[in-house]
C-alpha cells in the first residue's frame, strides 16, 4: 500500500499518525497518508525561514524564473504520473484532468516565470516645496514564509496557482493540500527538487484543518502570510486565527454563481455553455453556475435543452475517454449534496431531472456519484437558491426584464463569478458591468487568461490574484525616496 509523506526541508518525512485516502469512484483505498503533527509543521516553517537566508535568497529574478520553467517542464515530463494521481484522488474524468488540471499546473509556473521577469514597478519624479525634486521608486521583496492552504476540487491547479507566484517573488512556502487530495502535491515535491529548488523552499505538510496541520500552519508565529482557497466558513476561521498576528491574507472562497440567458442568445452554444457551467467536474468548481435565469420567451425551450444535456452526461469510470462526469469527492460531501436534493423537495421544488443516486451494478455503487440535477419553481428566498451546494445541481427560473435578471443575480452574499448569454453586444457589456462578481463571462465560462484579476466580493473572498495582482500579494513593495 502506498504511503504518502510530508516533504520538509528537501526530504520526505513520516508522521506518526496516518489517515486513509479513499478513491471516490469505488470507495477503494488510494493511499495511507502520514499526518504532519505540530512539531513537523514547525520543522517545515523553520526550514522555510532558513531557506530564505540560504542560496534561494541569492537567486536572481532570472534564476528564479528559470527554476519555475524547469518545474513546468518537470510536470509536463511526468504528465502521466500527475494525471494518474489526480484521477485516483478525485475520480474526475481523464478527459477533464488531461485538458485542464495538469496543463494548468504547468502553465501556472510558466506564466509566473514570464511575468516576474517582465514586471515593472512604479516610479515618480516628485517636485518639492522648495523648488527641488526627488525620485520615488518601489522595489519588490519577498514577504517571507507563505502558508498555502488549498481545497480538493482542482488540487494541482489551485495549489500551483498560489505556489508559482509565491516562488517567483522569492518566498518560501509551506503547503497544506486538502486531506482529500494529497497525491499531486507530493509529486510536485519530487519535481521541485529535481528542478533544483533548494531544500526548505517548497514544503508540503499533510493533514486536516482544525487541530491539525492547517491550524498549526495558520497560527504559526513564523508564517508571514496566508493564501487560502476553500469554503467561506473556513476562510472566516482562518481570519480569526491570523488576526492576532495581523498577517496578510488572500482568500478565494465559495460562490453561488448566476448565469443569465437572454432570449436573443445563440441557443445551441448557450445550452452547451450553461451545461458546462453547471456540471463541469460534477459541479465542484467554485465558478460553477448554481442559479440559471432565463428570459421568459425562451424558458420552456431552454429548460428542455438543459435537461437533455444533463441526461446525456456520461457518469462513469474516470479512465474511460467517454466519461464526462465523475463522482463527488467523498461520502461526507455526497451526504451534503443529497441533503440539498431532499431540501429542494421539502422547499417545494419541481425536480426537472435527477435528484437521486445512479445505480451501476458494479464497484461504482460503492463510490460517491449523484445524478446531474435541475430544479425549478423555488422562491429566491429558498435555501437551495441561496446556499452554495457544490454539486451537479442548478435552480432554473424565468425572468421578464433585464433589471429583474440583474437584481436576482446580485441578490446573494457571495460574489465570485457570473455569466451572461446574449448576442446583443451592448447588453452583454451593460449587464456584465453591473454584476456583483469578481469575474463575469459573456458567452463563455471558465475561459481564463492568467494575467487578469481573479477573486471575489462579499463571502467569495478577499483580494485578487492573477498576473500582477499575485505578484503584489506575494511581495513586500518598499518605496525608496531620494532627494535630488
Ligand atoms: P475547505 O474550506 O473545507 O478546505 C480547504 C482547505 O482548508 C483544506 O486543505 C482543509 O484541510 C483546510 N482547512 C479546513 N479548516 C481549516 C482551519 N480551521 N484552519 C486551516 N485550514 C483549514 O474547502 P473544500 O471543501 O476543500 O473546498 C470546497 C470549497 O472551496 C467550496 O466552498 C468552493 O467554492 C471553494 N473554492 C473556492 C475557489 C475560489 O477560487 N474562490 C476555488 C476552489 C474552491
Ligand atoms: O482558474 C483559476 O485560476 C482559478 N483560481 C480557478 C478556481 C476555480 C475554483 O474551483
Amino acid at each position: 500500500m502506498k504511503l504518502l509523506h510530508s516533504y520538509i526541508n528537501g526530504r520526505f518525512a513520516r508522521g506518526e499518525r496516518t489517515f486513509a485516502k479513499i478513491n471516490p469512484v469505488d470507495g477503494s483505498l488510494v493511499a495511507q497518508v502520514a499526518e504532519a503533527d505540530r512539531a513537523m509543521v514547525d520543522e517545515a516553517v523553520v526550514a522555510a525561514r532558513q531557506a530564505l537566508a540560504g542560496p534561494w535568497g541569492t537567486f536572481t529574478t532570472r534564476e528564479r524564473a528559470a527554476t519555475l520553467s524547469k518545474i513546468a517542464d518537470g510536470i509536463e515530463a511526468r504528465f502521466g504520473d500527475f494525471l494518474a494521481a489526480e484521477i485516483a484522488d478525485t475520480g474526475k474524468p481523464i478527459s477533464l484532468a488531461s485538458r485542464i488540471d495538469i496543463p494548468r499546473g504547468a502553465a501556472n509556473f510558466r506564466v509566473f516565470a514570464d511575468l516576474i521577469k517582465n514586471a515593472g514597478l512604479e516610479s515618480f519624479q516628485t517636485e518639492t516645496a522648495d523648488g527641488g525634486s526627488a525620485i520615488n521608486y518601489a522595489i519588490r521583496k519577498p514577504v517571507g514564509v507563505v502558508g498555502v492552504i488549498t481545497p480538493w476540487n482542482l488540487p494541482l491547479l489551485l495549489l500551483t496557482w498560489k505556489v508559482a507566484p509565491a516562488l517567483a517573488c522569492g518566498n518560501c512556502v509551506v503547503v497544506k493540500p486538502s486531506e482529500e487530495t494529497p497525491s499531486t502535491a507530493t509529486l510536485l515535491a519530487e519535481v521541485a527538487s529535481d528542478a533544483g529548488l533548494p531544500p526548505g523552499v517548497f514544503n508540503v505538510v499533510h493533514g486536516f484543518g482544525p487541530d491539525s496541520a492547517g491550524e498549526f500552519l495558520t497560527t504559526h508565529e513564523e508564517v508571514d502570510a496566508i493564501t487560502f482557497t476553500g469554503e467561506s466558513r473556513t476562510g472566516a476561521a482562518i481570519m480569526k486565527a491570523v488576526a492576532p498576528a495581523v498577517k496578510p491574507v488572500s482568500f478565494e472562497l465559495g460562490g453561488k454563481n448566476a448565469a443569465i440567458v437572454f432570449a436573443d442568445c445563440d441557443f445551441d452554444e448557450t445550452a452547451q455553455g450553461v451545461s458546462d457551467a453547471v456540471f463541469t467536474n460534477t459541479g465542484q468548481v467554485c465558478l460553477c453556475a448554481e442559479r440559471v435565469y432565463v428570459e421568459r420567451p425562451l424558458f420552456d425551450r431552454f429548460v428542455s435543452a438543459l435537461k437533455q444535456k444533463a441526461e446525456s452526461l456520461r457518469l462513469g469510470w474516470p479512465d474511460d475517454e467517454v466519461t464526462t462526469t465523475g463522482p463527488l469527492i467523498s461520502k461526507e460531501h455526497r451526504n451534503k449534496v443529497l441533503s440539498y436534493f431532499q431540501l429542494a423537495r421539502e422547499e417545494g421544488a419541481a425536480i426537472v431531472t435527477g435528484g437521486g443516486v445512479p445505480e451501476f451494478g458494479d464497484a461504482r455503487d460503492e463510490g460517491f456519484y449523484v445524478e446531474p440535477t435541475i430544479i425549478a419553481g423555488l422562491p429566491e428566498s429558498a435555501r437551495c437558491v441561496r446556499e452554495e451546494i457544490f454539486g451537479p445541481i442548478c435552480h432554473i427560473a424565468p425572468f421578464d426584464t433585464e433589471e429583474e435578471a440583474i437584481a436576482k443575480a446580485n441578490d446573494t452574499r457571495y460574489g465570485l463569478a457570473a455569466s451572461v448569454w446574449t448576442t446583443n453586444l451592448k447588453r452583454g457589456h451593460r449587464v456584465a458591468q453591473r454584476m456583483k462578481a469578481g469575474i463575469t463571462w459573456v458567452n463563455c465560462w471558465f475561459l481564463r487568461d492568467l494575467r487578469t484579476p481573479f477573486g471575489g466580493v462579499g463571502l467569495s473572498g478577499i483580494g485578487r490574484e492573477g498576473g500582477l495582482h499575485s505578484l503584489n500579494f506575494y511581495s513586500e513593495l518598499n518605496n525608496i525616496c531620494i532627494r535630488l
